[in-house]
């Protein structure tokens, strides 16, 4: 996709199904993004290198999903100056609830925006996401405003 704004990374391919909500979510705004796995832990080197060089590439917010012992959106807020918005996927016997507490327990000084466990903590990080770029875009804010009033019409028109 040229020039992405928003990077998704996830610590495993097996967590692509939750992230497809994030995925859907920016396709409808058409905000350009990237999605990689990147794992914490077991591809440390990889995932530093691409997070330090985010924000020269021109990528404006990083969406960290992972599940487990999540840790994959600290280590990446370690690395950069980028809003990390992080995303608790329930892949785990704990549901997740483990990967809530991994990642939006950060000591004060490097900031997670963390989201709900599983595919509504995807969606909301991508309308999240979409909510600081239009703070320099006003097609997106209109676009956003315009997504409220949906949702709105749809509750009341059942
Ligand atoms: C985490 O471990 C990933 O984010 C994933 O949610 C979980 C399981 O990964 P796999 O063993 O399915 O690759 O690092």
């Amino acid at each position: 996709m040229d020039d992405p704004r928003i990077a998704i990374i996830m610590g495993s391919r097996s967590d692509g199904q939750v992230m497809q909500a994030a995925e859907q979510v920016l396709q409808a705004f058409g905000v350009p993004y990237e999605l990689k796995v990147l794992s914490a832990h077991r591809t440390p080197e990889e995932t530093r290198r691409y997070v330090q060089t985010a924000e020269e590439r021109g990528l404006q917010v990083i969406i960290a999903a992972a599940g487990f012992a999540a840790h994959l959106a600290g280590f990446a807020a370690a690395h950069t100056i980028l809003p990390i918005i992080g995303v608790p996927i329930d892949s785990s016997p704990l549901q997740g609830v483990d990967s809530l507490y991994s990642t939006v327990q950060m000591p004060g000084g490097v900031p997670v925006a963390t989201m709900s466990i599983g595919k509504a903590g995807a969606k909301n990080a991508a309308l999240f996401a979409v909510q600081i770029l239009s703070r320099q875009d006003p097609e997106l804010v209109s676009k956003l405003k315009r997504h409220r009033e949906e949702m709105r019409a749809d509750v009341l028109n059942g």
